[in-house]
């Protein structure tokens, strides 16, 4: 369901104690999915892995988006010669029924030095997978909820940070050509924390 629709049944109810950080936009609210599903069963143009440097695998959402696309996706792997931290980088889905994979890399939330600041990092795998999605002609691209895992990132500030670099992205016009862009959660305490800070950054219209 779109953000719209969770509004009108009153799945989503606004925040009391958030004050809306954007005015209401009923097209962008058209746009957004929050979900609570296995990422690797969906059908749609792309989908964005909870990578690690190396992009060879691991466990976790990466494990599983492995596990379902079968040897192809790790072949590609190996010559892409891994990624940054905050950054992303894109392959075919081979077995997956989602067109593409857009492997980002988030930060090590506790990491003591060297990485950068989480925030920083974060917003940037957000904001390239969105640039490689445009960039590949794909029209819907459904994101995993980076970090949160292994990495140590808490729920409600990844998700802020998420939600936020896609409201800014569509702000300056860059993600006319999406059609669909979903926050697929796995575990509830992600989808809480998107049903409650989504109307922050997409007010009801
Ligand atoms: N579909 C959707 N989301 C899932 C699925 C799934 N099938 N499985 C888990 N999640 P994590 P990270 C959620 O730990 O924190 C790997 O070993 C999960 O509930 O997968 O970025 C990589 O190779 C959580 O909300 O990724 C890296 O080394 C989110 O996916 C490291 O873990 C991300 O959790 C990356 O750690």
């Amino acid at each position: 369901p779109t953000l719209s629709l969770l509004y009108k049944l009153g799945r989503i109810t606004p925040a009391d104690d958030l004050e809306p950080a954007y005015p209401p936009n009923a097209n962008y609210n058209d746009k957004i999915s929050v979900i609570k599903r296995d990422i690797t069963t969906l059908a749609i143009d792309s989908i964005v892995n909870a990578a690690n440097t190396s992009l060879l695998g691991g466990g976790g959402v990466d494990g599983a988006i492995h596990a379902a696309a079968g040897p192809g996706l790790y072949d590609e792997c190996e010559e892409l010669n891994g990624c940054e931290t905050g950054s992303a980088k894109i392959t075919d889905g081979y077995e997956l029924p989602a067109k593409k994979v857009i492997h980002a890399v988030g930060p090590v939330y506790w990491a003591k030095k060297g990485q950068g600041k989480p925030a920083e990092l974060l917003a940037g795998c957000y904001r390239t997978s969105l640039e490689l999605a445009v960039e590949n002609q794909l029209k819907s691209i459904a994101f995993s909820a980076l970090s949160t895992g292994v990495y140590g990132y808490p729920s409600k500030e990844a998700s802020e940070v998420a939600l936020e670099t896609v409201r800014k992205f569509l702000e300056e016009g860059k993600g006319e050509d999406l059609e669909r862009i979903v926050f697929c959660n796995f575990l509830q305490k992600d989808e809480d924390a998107y049903y409650k800070n989504v109307s922050k950054y997409f007010p009801p219209a």
